[in-house]
């Protein structure tokens, strides 16, 4: 078999794993990448279900690196829709002759670490090898889709799609649909299948808190504003708690008169998804001040939807922005037509799926299509999907059974020479991704140059680090009200306990650690 060799693998190409090729090559590093998609653009690929689009101002929802391509891309509304974004990608990959170094349609089953060569063999399920020094996974935080469990799916004879692998030449207009999960990507779906389904039932186990996301055409003249300037946006993110141009508010809501606070969270809730949490600067924090705030999103639900006892089943009880906040389209409006009902299935389990039917404890729902957003498994799903094996043999899988752990959420003791872009413990999912990411990437591509510099061959994280780092992880966690809720940003341990996974510092704080560290010769990693 023939094995090719090269300094650096990346695996993705969504907007990380472009961003680490263009750097690699721009480093002078060899570099292949292997996408399963047919295409690039990661999320952007897959999630082609109706209504995807993202929920940060597409003008910053976009790389930075490239001033020229930021200056030419016109968006053409404020949250830019799947397609739009993926355009975006796939221009970036043209821009930069990214694809004739992509293997597509290809999946990395497996690595293993050759200890005796320092190296990582890599094998793919197209039987391709590779022998690298690198291994970068820019496999995505959210790419690997989570199944719920729904009693005897594989029983129903009508079409089941999941929004995380949608297929667009699915056609369900006049269909009964029953459609479960609303969070951010079920929410957007239900808001687009109420225009044309016949019946749409949907079954919701948590609910949201969705604020309007304000969606429309950039005005004459506000992208020009913005993309002049562009540069002193960027550099506020960058050092930003949670990668946005636009800081929290100061203040503290418990401290504002009621008509102030509510005048204020009014403002922010008309500006969009992450205008209520910036409302001011303590909502993430403290439990009082959250609540004000909770109680005025919960009585905006109130008042979105007409049937009380609905409005009830979508109010959510845990503290605002605890689990990830939602943009809405239109999702409780959907909930006000006559085409669409809800079932809250904590109230009414489903006990079976028929050959047409979901069957609850209370009743029997019709449908033609199942249609599926329970979500991901999230921050390491995807990288444990491989069969990646590291020093002495210590397998991810196993090495992570009590909770992820990385270095700087980027580097795993045991795992030299290996790299995980957005890995659990760095901000990414926290944060506007694509500021993360580029942080991410530029930081890996200096730790290679300075390896080769150096006359190094080898890094790793020393595990005394990464216990210290994962330790920082969960206080500044616990110092904030996000480990209240149930959400996905939590990893199990084998035991049934939890680890709260991204880092919540903020990214601006996190930057200046990962630039700290390497300053320091690479503060807690060994090089050999
Ligand atoms: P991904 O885009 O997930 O790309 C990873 C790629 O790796 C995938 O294409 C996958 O096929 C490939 N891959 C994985 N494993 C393998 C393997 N073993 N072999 C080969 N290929 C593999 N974030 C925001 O900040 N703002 C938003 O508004 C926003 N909207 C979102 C909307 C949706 C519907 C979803 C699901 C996520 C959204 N996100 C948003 C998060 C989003 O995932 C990130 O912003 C970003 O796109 C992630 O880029 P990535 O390159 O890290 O990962
Ligand atoms: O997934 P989720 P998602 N029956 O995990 C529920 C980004 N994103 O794909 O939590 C009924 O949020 C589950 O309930 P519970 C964004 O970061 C962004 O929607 O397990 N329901 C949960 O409510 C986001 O956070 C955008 O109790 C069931 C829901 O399904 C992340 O991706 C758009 C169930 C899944 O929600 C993931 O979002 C899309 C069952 N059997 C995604 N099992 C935008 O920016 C689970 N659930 C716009």
């Amino acid at each position: 078999m023939m094995v090719r060799k090269l300094d650096a693998l990346v695996v993705g190409a969504g907007f990380a794993g472009l961003y680490m090729l263009i750097k690699l090559r721009e480093e002078g590093f060899s570099a292949q990448g292997v996408e399963a998609g047919s295409g690039v653009g990661g999320t952007w690929y897959w999630n082609r279900y109706p209504g995807a689009r993202c929920d940060i101002p597409s003008m910053e929802y976009s790389y930075s690196f490239d001033p020229e391509l930021e200056q030419e891309w016109e968006w053409t509304e404020r949250y830019a829709a799947q397609g739009e974004i993926l355009s975006y990608l796939d221009h970036v990959a043209e821009r930069y002759d990214l694809k004739r170094d992509i293997a597509f349609d290809t999946k990395v089953t497996s690595a293993h670490w050759d200890e005796a060569m320092g190296r990582w063999l890599v094998e793919t399920d197209k039987g391709e090898s590779f022998d690298v020094q690198f291994l970068i996974l820019a496999t995505g935080a959210l790419s690997e889709p989570k199944l719920p469990d729904l009693p005897n799916l594989d029983a129903f004879e009508g079409q089941v799609l999941f929004t995380a692998k949608w297929d667009d030449s699915a056609d369900l207009a006049g269909k009964a649909i029953c459609h479960f999960g609303t969070g951010s990507s079920g929410i957007q779906a239900v808001a687009a299948m109420s225009e044309y389904a016949g019946q749409l039932t949907v079954f919701q186990r948590t609910p949201s808190y969705a604020v309007p996301a304000n969606n429309r055409p950039l005005l004459p003249g506000e992208q020009e504003e913005q993309k002049a300037r562009y540069r002193e946006m960027r550099e506020a993110a960058k050092h930003s708690p949670l990668g946005f141009a636009a800081p929290p508010r100061p203040g503290k809501a418990k401290e504002f008169a009621p008509a102030d606070r509510h005048k204020r969270l009014e403002e922010a809730w008309n500006a969009g998804t992450t205008g209520l949490l910036n409302a001011f600067e303590d909502l993430l924090f403290d439990e009082t001040s959250n609540e004000f705030a909770a109680i005025f999103a919960r009585d905006k639900i109130a008042a979105s939807v007409d049937d009380k006892e609905m409005a009830r089943k979508l109010t959510p009880d845990y503290p605002l922005g605890s689990r990830r906040m939602c943009a809405e389209i239109g999702f409780y409006d959907a909930l006000n037509k006559p085409n669409v009902a809800l079932v809250d299935v904590r109230e009414e389990p489903v006990v079976e799926i028929t050959a047409n039917e979901v069957v609850t404890e209370k009743g029997r729902y019709p449908a033609d299509a199942i249609t599926i957003a329970t979500g991901f498994d999230a921050c390491t799903g995807a990288i444990k999907a491989i069969d990646l094996v590291g020093r002495d043999g210590q397998r991810i899988g196993e090495e992570w059974a009590d909770g992820p752990r990385a270095y700087l959420g980027l580097t795993v003791s045991g795992f030299p020479n290996m790299f995980a872009i957005t890995g659990p413990g760095s901000p990414s999912v926290l944060s506007n991704v694509v500021v993360s990411i580029e942080q991410h990437v530029e930081w890996v591509a200096r730790c290679l140059a300075d390896l080769r510099t150096s006359g190094k061959a080898v890094i790793e994280a020393d595990a005394e680090a990464e216990q210290a780092w994962m330790r920082h992880v969960d206080e500044v966690a616990q110092a904030t009200l996000f480990p209240r809720a149930d959400s996905w940003y939590k990893g199990r341990t084998r035991d049934g306990g939890e680890v709260f996974m991204p880092y919540v510092g903020g990214v601006g704080a996190y930057r200046a650690k990962c630039d700290e560290v390497a300053a320091k010769g690479y503060q807690g990693f060994s090089l050999g």
